[in-house]
């Protein structure tokens, strides 16, 4: 990924879906991994909110390497890898659970939009590079 977005010229769109299969999404423009860190620019436009760090570089972050900017493993509170900064807003690779009771902060979060402990029913993470299109 970082051989396509290395400028900070990509996009970002986060589409997901809650358990009553409403479709949401957020948008955001100068997306870009570098090395293992990501810096995202803006948040563009979309119904879900934003809840990504913008403009600043974030260490990747999991249970055994906590990169984050908390006191706290907000991997491990959150079920899995992520660039985390103080917890809480967003974690797509959390645990997925096959229905939601809004009780599982370690699922798949997009605070922004359902809260931080809704586990959503799907989000997909899609980039694209806009330098050429
Ligand atoms: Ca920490």
């Amino acid at each position: 990924m970082s051989s396509i977005c290395n400028a900070r010229d990509c996009e970002l769109l986060v589409v997901m879906t809650d358990w009553v299969d409403v479709r949401s999404a957020s948008h955001y423009g100068g997306f870009s991994v570098e090395g293992t860190d990501l810096y995202v620019s803006s948040f563009l436009s979309g119904n879900s909110g934003d809840s990504l760090p913008l403009t600043v570089l974030v260490p990747f972050s999991t249970f055994d390497a906590d990169n984050d900017a908390s006191g706290s493993n907000c991997a491990s509170i959150h079920g899995g890898g992520w660039w985390y900064t103080n917890c809480g807003d967003a974690s797509p690779n959390g645990y997925y659970y096959p229905s939601n009771d809004n009780m599982h902060s370690d699922g798949i979060i997009w605070q922004s939009w359902q809260g931080a402990t809704y586990s959503l029913k799907s989000m997909e993470l899609r980039v694209r590079n806009t330098a050429n299109v």
